[in-house]
Formats: structure tokens, C-alpha cells, sequence
């Protein structure tokens, strides 16, 4: 195996072993109208960088978002498609399982409204599946990926997010833990059934609401 394979296979079987274990939790109930900061994070003014040791060079020119599975209308939007959607500003805070969060970053891209109301899911339709360029894969219910402050991201603080942040684009799901806000966002996969994304297989919360502190799934 490469250096990165190694490291990367290291990366996960710590992750692992603290599910396991159970580590950071704290125990105490956290309250969203009361806190603002969930229980057992702390404050950061940086941005760190958190994915498997591949981040997937993808130009803009080559980038295309397919929105499929059990939709009445399934598109394969280009960049230009993309940019030409009707486009939204969110203020929302990062909560990432390792237990930093990061107040008051201003997003820009499409809405996951938006992106419902072009596609229009099947009845039937319960879970949304995010596939990335990288290879991951995480889960969020149709009624968490449906809120209003959820969006298919290009900028992050007035600039186009960088390659080690998930650009060209990447998911935002600010009530949940980061792990759900899939960078180099490929495909976005309406289906019936739930599937289990790649943390979400390794001992992490299938939800991972950080007022519950859902950061494992025992
Ligand atoms: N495609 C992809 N998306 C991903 C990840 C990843 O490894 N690959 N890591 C997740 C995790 S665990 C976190 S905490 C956030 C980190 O985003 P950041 O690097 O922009 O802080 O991205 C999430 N989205
Ligand atoms: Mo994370």
C-alpha cells in the first residue's frame, strides 16, 4: 500500500476505535434555542481540513452534478447549468464531530429547495444519498436535506471554495454534524431506501444532530 493509503487506512481505524470507545462525549443534553454551541465543542476561528487524504482536483470545466434516483425529472447539470440556477445566501455555523465548530459562514450556491423543485422526488422518496468525486458517501433523511438553510455551495465568505474545502462545490448541512456536508459533491441520489454513507458504516450516528450529541451510532 502507498504512504496516503497507510495513512488514510490509520485515519479510519482511529475514527473507528472512537466510536467504539465513545470518545468526546460529554453526556449533557444540549438545548438549540438556549446554546448556541452544542455540548462538548469548542469555539475555532480557523478552518480546518478534514477528508480522507484525497482531495480530487476537479475543473470546472470537467465538474458535472448529476441529481438522480427516484425523481420525476433527473438532471445532469454542467458548471454553467449549475451557476445559471437561482442562486441563495445562507449564514449558518459548522459543527464537526472532532469537536470544533466555526460560527457565521456566509455560503452562496443553490438551495436544496431549489434543487427539489426541479427534480421533484417520487412520493416514495425518504433519504438522500451524497456520492463525492473523492469517492464518499453520506445519508441525510429527505427532511433534513429539505431545510431551508441547506445548499449545494460554491462560495464560502465572498470566495469560490477552495480545492481542500470541497470546491468546485459541496454540499451544506449546518444542523448536523460536517461529516454530512459532502465535499466535491458528484451526485445526489433520491431513493426509498436508506444507505448508509462511509462514516455512517464506521460507527458514526446515522443522524448526527450535535444538540443530541449523535456522534456515534452505540
Ligand atoms: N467528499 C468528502 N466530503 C467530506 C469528507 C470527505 O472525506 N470527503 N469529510 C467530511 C468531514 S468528516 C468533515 S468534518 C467535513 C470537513 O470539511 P472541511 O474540510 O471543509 O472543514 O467534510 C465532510 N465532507
Ligand atoms: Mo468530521
Amino acid at each position: 500500500m502507498s504512504d496516503d493509503g497507510q495513512k488514510k487506512e490509520k485515519l479510519i481505524r482511529s475514527k473507528e476505535q472512537w466510536a467504539r470507545e465513545g470518545r468526546l462525549l460529554t453526556g449533557k443534553a444540549g438545548d438549540r434555542e438556549r446554546d448556541r454551541l452544542p455540548p462538548g465543542q469548542r469555539l475555532v476561528t480557523t478552518w480546518p481540513v478534514l477528508d480522507l487524504g484525497i482531495q480530487p482536483h476537479i475543473p470546472t470545466d470537467k465538474w458535472t452534478l448529476t441529481i438522480d434516483g427516484l425523481v420525476e425529472n433527473p438532471v445532469v447539470w454542467r458548471w454553467d447549468d449549475f451557476m445559471a440556477q437561482p442562486q441563495v445566501e445562507d449564514v449558518s455555523d459548522i459543527h464537526c464531530v472532532t469537536q470544533w465548530s466555526r460560527y457565521d459562514n456566509r455560503w452562496n450556491g443553490v438551495s436544496t429547495r431549489h434543487i427539489l423543485a426541479v427534480v421533484r422526488p417520487l412520493p416514495e422518496v425518504r433519504h438522500v444519498i451524497l456520492h463525492s468525486y473523492d469517492g464518499y458517501t453520506t445519508n441525510v433523511t429527505l427532511e433534513h436535506f429539505s431545510d431551508e438553510d441547506c445548499l449545494v455551495a460554491h462560495t464560502h465568505d465572498g470566495q469560490l471554495i477552495s480545492r481542500e474545502h470541497g470546491g468546485p462545490a459541496r454540499l451544506v448541512i449546518p444542523k448536523f454534524y460536517f461529516w454530512k456536508s459532502a465535499k466535491w459533491i458528484r451526485r445526489i441520489e433520491f431513493s426509498d431506501v436508506d444507505k448508509p454513507g462511509f462514516w455512517e458504516v464506521r460507527g458514526y450516528h446515522n443522524e448526527g444532530d450535535p444538540w443530541n450529541e449523535d456522534r456515534y451510532s452505540s
